[in-house]
């Protein structure tokens, strides 16, 4: 078997494909040595980093030049520590500067923290890449977020929840992988889009992982020891009730016992790890234990780990992701878009300085479209974070191209209008960012190549919400298939309108679900209608959607700030994409268009289609511009969604015919 290093898609984003003509000549002569402050295993990844770029890139090997030579002399890249008390970016925050002098360029690197000097260096290369370096270039940067964090839902024995690109790249068989150094090109690619933080196991804590606090350390130790030489810190999801397994009777949080015991526990932890970022905890919901057992709050419960934290300066990150999984669908009170909400918004400014909350983008469940959660703005007194799902469960499951960053645009541009007009979802979360990660052994790391996508745009937005989802498009498109028009202009036509077009032919409108329950994959639109989940779309043969308005419905308009109410609350006025999210709407209603709700149904799913046709047409004119093997992989998987795109269509608008009886204007086919 080759080795899996060899195979083009393992580098990502970091292949560092020699230039283009002209800057490579640009170039040649420059950047011949090397000079990085510090010593330890961070600077050696910034020395390794620089050797690697500019040697794939120019094809030279600069000379590493040992401390206390002096500063060099000519072409130069110098990276410097300094610790200048006027530094105003933080430990992670850089400045570049390129200086020319007789045709010689130094860059300079400067950074009072080792992460910045790492950051610093990622930027220099890409830049680099880009075209960006040259005589009298000055960038000063620093991460928006402090919290850039990435979630594994990685089981012990080797799966992965929502994994769909391979299996787990840390553990098997309940060890850790005998591959190790996958996990610190792990590291250094996460590392080199300045992710901070990682969660290595399942928020569904099972017996098996509990035990990482305890018999088990060892294994969470070797991963950080591991992610250290990157800058990035771990965290461990844990078990809520983890008191139970250790021989204690219960877990109520205010028990003086089980107090001890989680004090003792971390103690025993930071002995092992004494930078570990914190607890990463998922309570009380879709059946975990958690505080209402003991009739206790949620704050009760992340107050009591939050505590045990404390004075080792950990962090508990608590994930307000509650709601009832055993509703009955006759039941039309209740309405799991308003859980989250009504469990936490009373509790603001009840949780310890060191606890975060961790807050999924919509009220549901990371669906193709979803208003935006209105628990971001609604609790000032609460840290708060960004929960959002790389791996794409609801989304294709990376068999389909589906691009989110355009999605996680919107949702962080997005107005709560919590302190007045300006008060955006990016504002709202200062505290940063979490996601579910798309990462598994395939070779490729994300199953489909082109989710690799997902993944840096995740990462890049999560350093910087401001950035644009062009300009991430771009530097990703030429980082990873290097320097070429032709691919950069239609990989990112492709990767733009892949989320609108996945939305079209499966669930447009806010509706969502309609998927196989269980795996999520595929179209069922009744597959969760009588189930016990809360996630119900109520078509007749008149109508479809559940009314949420304040007016007439379960009042969930009413939990946003007072301009979203009032826009949500009409229909007149709500964005017609989350139409039917928030209101019950006949098939022959109108929409602005002009058309009806039905047959915008069916033209959007046709479209759809349309849309997968054109996507794998594109793809097909770059042959022999992007690499043999890539090229093949990524067709197959566009034939395969175009298969899976008619499947979509037929069955949804053979659904809707049949139930309402009305035709499609244009006479296209529908199985009736
Ligand atoms: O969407 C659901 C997923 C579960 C996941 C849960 C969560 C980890 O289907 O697999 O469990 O979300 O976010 O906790």
């Amino acid at each position: 078997m080759r080795d899996i290093r060899s195979l083009r898609d393992y580098a990502c984003w970091l292949h560092y494909d020699p230039l283009k003509k002209e800057s490579w000549d640009k170039y040649q002569g420059q950047f011949e040595t090397i000079q990085v402050d510090g010593d330890g295993p961070l600077v050696e990844a910034i020395e390794e980093e620089l050797q690697r770029g500019i040697g794939g890139l120019l094809g030279t090997t600069p000379r590493l030049l040992p401390q206390g030579e002096g500063g060099p002399q000519g072409a130069a890249v110098q990276v410097i520590r300094a610790l200048d008390a006027e530094w105003t970016l933080g430990e992670e925050g850089y400045q570049l500067e390129v200086q020319e002098e007789e045709g010689s360029l130094r860059v300079v690197i400067t950074s009072p923290g080792e992460r910045g000097c790492l950051y610093g260096t990622f930027a220099f290369l890409r830049l680099l890449q880009v075209g960006e370096i040259g005589g009298g270039l000055q960038v000063t940067d620093s991460p928006k977020n402090d919290l850039r964090m990435i979630n594994h839902w990685d089981n012990l024995d080797g799966s992965v929840e929502r994994g769909y690109a391979g299996r787990s790249i840390f553990f098997e068989d309940n060890q850790l992988v005998s591959d190790l150094d996958r996990i610190r090109d792990y590291a250094r690619l996460l590392a080199s889009v300045g992710i901070n933080s990682v969660a290595v196991n399942n928020v569904n804590v099972h017996a098996a992982e509990t035990q990482l606090i305890a018999s088990r350390i060892d294994m969470a130790e070797t991963l950080a020891n591991i992610f250290r030489a990157y800058g990035i810190r771990l965290f461990l999801s844990v078990n809520y009730a983890s008191t139970l397994e250790f021989g204690l009777d219960t877990a109520d949080p205010l028990d003086e016992r089980v107090r001890t015991w989680w004090k003792n526990q971390v103690k025993l932890v930071y002995q092992r790890i004494p930078d570990l970022g914190g607890f990463l905890v998922k309570a009380d919901s879709e059946n975990r234990p958690g505080p209402f057992t003991y009739g206790r709050t949620q704050a009760d419960g992340a107050n009591m780990l939050g505590e045990a934290l404390e004075s080792f300066g950990g962090v508990l990150i608590w994930r307000c992701f509650v709601y009832n999984c055993h509703q009955d669908w006759r039941d039309t009170k209740t309405d799991r878009a308003r859980a989250a909400y009504d469990y936490f918004k009373p509790l603001d400014g009840q949780f310890r300085h060191n606890v975060i909350l961790q807050i999924k983008n919509g009220p549901m469940d990371f669906q193709v479209r979803e208003p935006v959660s209105p628990l971001f703005g609604a609790m000032e007194d609460t840290n708060q974070i960004l929960e959002l799902q790389i791996t794409q469960e609801y989304t294709g499951q990376q068999r389909h191209l589906c691009y989110l960053v355009p999605q996680w645009k919107e949702i962080l541009d997005f107005d709560t209008y919590a302190q007045g007009p300006g008060s955006t979802v990016a504002t709202v979360v200062s505290s940063g960012m979490a996601a579910v990660v798309n990462v598994g052994n395939d070779p490729n790391w994300t199953g489909h190549t082109l989710a690799q996508a997902n993944l840096y745009g995740y990462a890049r937005l999560a350093w910087d919400p401001s950035l644009s989802a062009e300009q991430i498009t771009r530097e990703w498109i030429t980082l990873t298939f290097g320097p070429c028009t032709e691919v950069l202009a239609t990989l990112s036509e492709m990767l733009l309108t892949s989320w609108e077009i996945y939305e079209n032919y499966t669930t447009p409108l806010g509706i969502g679900w309609m998927c196989n329950p269980n795996h999520h994959y595929g179209p069922n639109v009744d597959g969760y209608e009588y189930s016990k989940w809360g996630t119900y779309h109520k078509a007749n043969n008149q109508a479809i959607g559940v009314d949420r308005t304040v007016g007439n419905g379960t009042g969930f308009t009413g939990q946003y700030h007072p301009e979203n109410a009032a826009l949500y609350e009409s229909m007149e006025t709500c964005p017609e994409e989350l139409l039917l999210f928030f209101h019950r709407v006949p098939y022959t209603y109108q929409l602005k268009t002009g058309k009806t709700l039905l047959q915008h149904i069916y033209d959007s799913h046709f479209l759809g289609v349309e849309q997968v046709e054109g996507l794998l047409a594109s793809w097909r004119s770059l042959e022999g511009r992007v690499n043999e093997a890539t090229f093949g992989h990524v067709l197959a998987r566009l034939e395969e969604q175009l298969d899976h795109a008619k499947e979509w269509r037929d069955v949804i608008n053979t659904y809707f015919y049949r139930i309402s009886g009305i035709g499609d204007i244009h006479n296209r086919t529908i199985y009736a």
